[in-house]
Formats: C-alpha cells, sequence, structure tokens
C-alpha cells in the first residue's frame, strides 16, 4: 500500500522488467516467442484481426510494429526469469507489511537472488548511497 497506510509515509513502488516475457508469464518461453511470430507484421496501422492481431504488449519496443526487432527481444532473453524472490516480495508487500519487516524481508530478496540488472534499477534498495 503507498505510503504504509499512514499519511506522509513513504511511497514505495516496485516494477518488474522481464524483456520478451510478453504473455507475463514471470518467464521468457518459446510460448512468447510462437506469439510473437504469429503477430509478426502487425501494427498499429494494419493491426489485423483475430486473436494474433497487433497487440500493444507484443509489441515490445514499442514502435507501433511487430517484427524482427521484437523476435530478436524475445530470443535473446529466452529461458529468463524474474527471481523467485522478486515475485514473493510482491505479494508481501501486497499486504501492506509493517515497514520494518518489509525492509527486513527486502534486504533478504535482495541477498538471496540472483543478480539483476532489473531488480538493481527498480529495487527498494537505492543502489548509490
Ligand atoms: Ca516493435
Amino acid at each position: 500500500m503507498s505510503g504504509g497506510a499512514t499519511a506522509g509515509g513513504a511511497c514505495r513502488f516496485r516494477a518488474h522488467v522481464l524483456p520478451g516475457d510478453a504473455n507475463h508469464s514471470g518467464t521468457v518461453t518459446l510460448q512468447d516467442w510462437v506469439q510473437e511470430r504469429l503477430r509478426r507484421s502487425r501494427s498499429t496501422t494494419a493491426p489485423g484481426a483475430g486473436p494474433f492481431a497487433y497487440d500493444v504488449l507484443h509489441d515490445l519496443d514499442g514502435d507501433g510494429k511487430i517484427d524482427d526487432t521484437d523476435l530478436n527481444i524475445v530470443r535473446r532473453n529466452l529461458l529468463q526469469s524474474l527471481p523467485a524472490a522478486e515475485r514473493t516480495s510482491v505479494l508481501a508487500s501486497a499486504r501492506a507489511l509493517p515497514p520494518a519487516l518489509a525492509a527486513a524481508l527486502a534486504a533478504r530478496s535482495a541477498s538471496a537472488a540472483l543478480p539483476s540488472a532489473t531488480r538493481d534499477l527498480f529495487s527498494a534498495v537505492p543502489i548509490l548511497n
């Protein structure tokens, strides 16, 4: 909960970014690649119709078209997953834990997870002191 349910409390938000995870499963899989491939050549100006019409979630670079660049984003990140500890901490933060407990869980998650540029950029833990 933003502000920790306290007026003037710190607002902490966490964003998870996994390039290529078009279906938001938490892992970039062959399914993401197939869905990209079936939407190839769709764009905002020629969206097509049906289940494989243009979908902004599959336009991974946001250029308005689904093309080889988007397929390459999936290919480069194939089998990458969000760290399990990150997913756990999202659930924990959604339950509005007391700030001290939330900070302890975040610190434990940060130390237990694999190195992650995404976590470094979007973590609640400062990367610069
Ligand atoms: Ca694109």
